[in-house]
């Protein structure tokens, strides 16, 4: 290993060791390790065409993978040899994986779920790609100043990336535009190229490694040397400039439709040149089309690769020549759609006039796969095309063989609201798969005092098979057991607590007390707001009685709003605020500390979760459609205080309903309470608390230099209140002072945070790729 790191170092990266910088000495080793992933990745290759065995293609506009180095070096078993080799060299193991910056090419659950599922197909030896775009620019990166949230340019790319090779042999034209001759033949009025750049994606022991491949925009045009030397410098830049714009920035949203014509475009540009790398593996392997089906699975992962149907129905009839039934019955025994929110706005749908004028060729085509549906289906009243809009859901829920739900309530909930008719009509076609997170990550490497004590205890089994963890069950009779998992948990506080006191100013946390952890995209339906207005009244019933032996709290929010959401960064903005005054009041600051930590990422999560002993998943009942977040603290022994909803839903079924803090209306409450006028306005007269903290927002109590500066949160909470945050706020303080009489007994607390992580085993992403292989992909696993 030293040696391998010390040839990258000279050879690849050109420095002696005398004048390597930390981040030389990153690339050497992580060149060192994807080298070791090379002939896993050469015989999974191998291994896949020898046994003409099915292939899986996951689509995906976000891959949120973090960091890969650590990720690499833990899989392939190396992490003893690699700090070894690191020591000897003089470089210290910690900060060269700290080194590495985070590829945040997606948004939040749905990409870092992408990311989770990749590694488990690897893991479990099923032959798979993930397709995707390589976005110069991933998430935005978060400041906050003076209490709000500022944007700035996320800059991954600006270093050499150690993990992808560029395949420049393997690009496609894609086009735009342009006009359709007789019905068929499209010549698109602009094109780019699509060029692969490939990860290996290393599972579980290094056996089997498949491949990521994104792709990047390069342009057609070649530069204009005539402009260039005419002096007009930008102009002849200006084709390759617009090109390359298509694979630029990741849209920082994930729950509502940008509406913009680069979104589309972007859509289509990765769909595209997906579909067409599919069918060239393909026909390279096997010679009948109507074969497609049994040899290939596509996971349209939500519906922003919708348009890869109409693209492969174009395909197979436009240049392979087949005829338009047959094609669309190949491409409908192909697809699958996951579905991962009901919120309505984030259903995508784009204007026809847009759709026509992008992709002529692909709107006649979605009129004749609706027609095509709608005949076989006489009683059916919707349609693909409503109100001159083109709605991505039905267009996939016609397209796919099987469309799924990512939890079993929001899997039910899909069959009786969004897809209510189509449903009817095809009642075998929804299936539920819960989400799941890959343990590797998210407890083994995250968590090293946790995973180190579950192998003293039960060997490393449960790393891929994690419902051994159930057998953690009887050590928990153990008081040996418990002290040692309580010393792993208080350990991972004092960390965080030593690393936040140095970086966040006025804040003093203190490992003693209890960590309640938020953390996800900040979002009304996700209710920072209920969380926050809760801290405020906390805050001032400790004022009012200092002595009334309050369990001592630390409330760590982080997460990213969407930069067009306003009602969500004034809610950053107010947890700050809050922060500032509570954080500074004597009376009270021993008792309750509030931070907001800035730019939440994978690697922050990996920080937050092991620390966490509270986990808040307080979404309004029937909006949150799983969560993963929910399932990788439980795992890491944090009890969760939730409503019913999404995936809790079933964490509570595991963990037991006594080890978790239940609190909230139901789906079918909330519908109930949404249809009661000045639902809100009776919620806050009926509870002098809530009332009470809304008066401090609407008074300027937390911003006494611009007292209006939140009265829009107050108003919003006591008037339309859409999202319930008054209608919930007094079972939510009920079930949190439940959470302080509980964590004042430590040895039940902790045991009871113990059984979260043995019976958290089911949410292991393995399981849930073992469904998709059974129920959605009918493929097999080669190892
Ligand atoms: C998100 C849901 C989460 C879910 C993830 C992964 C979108 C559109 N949906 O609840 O909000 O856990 O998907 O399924 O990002």
């Amino acid at each position: 290993m030293k040696d391998a790191i010390g040839r990258h170092l000279s050879y690849s990266i050109g420095k002696t060791p005398g004048a390597a910088t930390l981040r030389d000495w990153r690339m050497a080793v992580s060149l060192a390790i994807r080298d070791r992933m090379a002939d896993a990745w050469f015989a999974s290759t191998r291994r896949t065409y020898e046994a003409g065995a099915k292939r899986v293609y996951y689509l995906s506009m976000e891959f949120l993978v973090g960091r890969l180095l650590e990720d690499g070096i833990v899989n392939l078993r190396l992490e003893e040899r690699v700090s070894e080799a690191l020591a000897e060299l003089g470089q210290d193991y910690a900060e060269v994986i700290a080194d590495e910056p985070d590829a945040a090419l997606g948004n939040g659950g749905l990409g870092r779920l992408a990311a989770c599922y990749l590694e488990s197909m690897s893991t479990l030896g099923c032959p798979a790609y993930g397709y995707g775009i390589r976005y110069e620019h991933g998430l935005f990166r978060q400041q906050i100043v003076d209490g709000r949230q500022v944007e700035r340019p996320e800059t991954w790319l600006q270093q050499p990336h150690a993990w992808e090779f560029e395949r420049p042999e393997s690009r496609y034209e894609i086009g735009f535009g342009g006009s359709v001759r007789d019905g068929t033949v499209w010549t698109p009025g602009e094109s780019v190229w699509a060029e692969a750049f490939d990860t290996p994606v290393a599972g579980w022991n290094g056996r089997w490694v498949n491949t990521l491949r994104l792709w990047s925009a390069k342009p057609t045009e070649p530069f204009d040397l005539d402009r260039f030397n005419r002096g007009e410098y930008a102009a002849a830049a200006e084709s390759e400039a617009l090109a390359r714009t298509i694979s630029r920035v990741l849209y920082p949203d994930d729950t509502t439709e940008q509406g913009k014509e680069l979104r589309l475009k972007q859509e289509y540009f990765f769909s595209a040149a997906s579909i067409r790398d599919i069918l060239r593996r393909f026909e390279s392997q096997f010679s009948d089309l109507r074969q497609l089906p049994e040899k290939v699975a596509i996971q349209l992962n939500d519906t922003h690769p919708a348009i890869a149907g109409p693209e492969l129905v174009r395909l197979l009839c436009d240049e392979k020549g087949l005829d338009f039934d047959e094609a669309l019955q190949i491409a409908q025994g192909t697809l699958n759609y996951t579905n991962h929110t009901l919120l309505p706005e984030a259903l995508e749908h784009w204007p026809e006039g847009l759709f026509g004028r992008l992709l002529p060729r692909h709107l006649a085509i979605i009129d004749r796969i609706d027609h095509a549906h709608a005949k076989a289906n006489p009683s059916r009243t919707s349609s693909v095309r409503d109100h001159g809009q083109v709605k991505m859901g039905e267009l996939s829920f016609i397209m796919a063989n099987r469309v799924n739900g990512v939890s079993a309530l929001h899997t039910e909930l899909m069959k009786s609201t969004v897809f209510a008719e189509l449903h009817r009509l095809h009642p075998e076609r929804i299936v539920n798969q819960t989400n799941g997170v890959t343990p590797r990550r998210w407890l083994l490497s995250c968590n090293r005092r946790l995973s180190t004590l579950i192998e003293e205890r039960l060997g490393l089994g449960w790393v891929d098979d994690l419902e051994q963890l159930h057998d953690l069950e009887p050590h928990l009779d153990d008081p040996a057991f418990l002290d040692a998992y309580a010393a792993a948990k208080t350990a991972n506080k004092a960390d965080l607590a030593d690393w936040m006191n140095r970086t966040q100013e006025g804040l003093t946390a203190d490992p003693a007390m209890m960590f309640d952890v938020q953390i996800k995209r900040i979002h009304e339906y996700k209710r920072q707001h209920l969380n926050i207005l809760e801290t405020i009244a906390l805050w001032q019933a400790m004022r009012d009685a200092p002595n009334a032996g309050w369990t001592p709290r630390l409330k760590l929010f982080a997460g990213k709003a969407a930069p067009g959401y306003v009602f969500a960064k004034e809610i950053i903005h107010l947890i700050n605020a809050v922060a500032k005054v509570v954080n500074a009041d004597k009376i009270t600051n021993k008792m309750l500390q509030v931070a907001f930590l800035p730019n939440y990422n994978v690697s922050l999560a990996e920080k937050l979760i092991p620390a966490a002993d509270l986990s808040e998943q307080i979404s309004t009942a029937g909006k949150e459609a799983s969560g993963t977040g929910n399932m990788k603290f439980a795992l890491n022994g944090a009890l969760t205080i939730g409503t019913l909803d999404g995936a809790n839903v079933e964490i509570r079924d595991r963990v037991g309903a006594e080890n978790f803090f239940l609190f909230g209306m139901t789906t079918d409450e909330v519908d109930q309470r949404r249809a009661i006028p000045d639902h809100a306005a009776k919620a806050v007269e009926a509870d002098s608390r809530l009332a009470r903290a809304l008066a401090a927002v609407r008074d300027g109590r937390f911003s006494p230099e611009d007292p209006g500066l939140f009265r829009g949160i107050a108003d919003n909470i006591s008037g339309p209140d859409y999202f319930l945050v008054a209608s919930d706020f007094s079972d939510y303080w009920r079930a949190q002072r439940e959470v302080d009489g509980a964590f004042a007994n430590a040895g039940d607390w902790t045991r009871r945070a113990a059984l979260n992580t043995a019976r958290s085993g089911w949410f292991s992403s393995d399981r849930a790729i073992r469904g998709y292989l059974d129920d959605i992909w009918g493929a097999e696993t080669l190892l």
